[in-house]
């Protein structure tokens, strides 16, 4: 893959738009860094912003497993994934993937895999740095280019193999987590994750299979789970 590498842009997923499959475009700042819904993705220098346009081949999620796994082996194996789109360390956010389709008309032309990983910046509330961790500095570059190497290493196996990793490493799995979707939100033991990359939620009402959405680890909601 061919990594561009650009000083300053909005958001390394717009600008990836207009690169072909099997480009990666990383920023060294975002002006307007952005997460899942609409939410804001600080991005000052420091950090590791890049996007990595892709053919679209799979489901979006099996992106996202990918990502995650990439980026987990690349650091050292020093964080957990939290469902769907998350890696943490001591419950603190450490890296988010945004994965998005874009499409002209009725064809999904490309997928972009978003990575927003805190390296050599100070995360923002509630994020941790890779600096912060390792208590020095990290080589950006190099962190970068086996994140890449990762994932198309990745990529080769088998998705049930990929799956099969992605829940290894999946903190969450077995706990009771509260998970708020744009449905509502949901208390009960995270069972599993599905081959769909849904969430297998078993709540004193039944399981619900959650597409979308943030989990927590236990109980933090107003009332009773629906
Ligand atoms: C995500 O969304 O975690 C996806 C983030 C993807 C960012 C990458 S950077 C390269 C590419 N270009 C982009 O414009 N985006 C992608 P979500 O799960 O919705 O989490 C967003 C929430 O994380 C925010 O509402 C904040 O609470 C928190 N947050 C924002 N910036 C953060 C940071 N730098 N570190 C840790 N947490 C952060």
């Amino acid at each position: 893959m061919h990594i561009h590498n650009i000083r300053k842009t909005d958001s390394t997923n717009r600008l990836a738009r207009k690169y072909k499959p099997g480009t990666v475009i990383r920023s060294a700042i975002q002006s307007s860094g952005v997460g899942r819904f609409g939410r804001k993705w600080v991005s000052d220098s420091g950090g590791l912003w890049f996007s990595i346009v892709l053919k679209p081949e799979r489901k979006l999620c099996e992106y996202t497993f990918i990502a995650s796994l990439a980026v987990l082996d690349a650091i050292g194996k020093k964080a957990e994934i939290k469902w769907p789109n998350d890696l943490v360390y001591k419950g603190e956010k450490l890296c988010g993937i945004l994965t998005e389709i874009h499409s002209s008309g009725n064809t999904v032309k490309k997928v972009i895999v978003g990575i927003g990983l805190n390296v050599n910046n100070d995360a923002p509330s509630g994020g941790v740095s890779l600096k912060e961790i390792m208590g020095h500095e990290i080589n950006i570059d190099e962190l970068l280019r086996k994140i890449v190497e990762n994932f198309i290493k990745i990529s080769k196996l088998s998705i049930s193999s990929i799956i099969a990793m992605y829940r290894k490493k999946c903190s969450m799995l077995g706990k009771m987590v509260t998970a708020s979707t744009l449905e509502g939100t949901f208390y009960g033991k995270a069972a599993g994750i599905d081959d769909e990359g849904n969430l297998i939620l078993e709540t004193n009402k039944g399981v619900k299979k959650l597409t979308e959405g943030d989990a927590t680890l236990g109980y933090s909601l107003p009332h009773q789970a629906h």
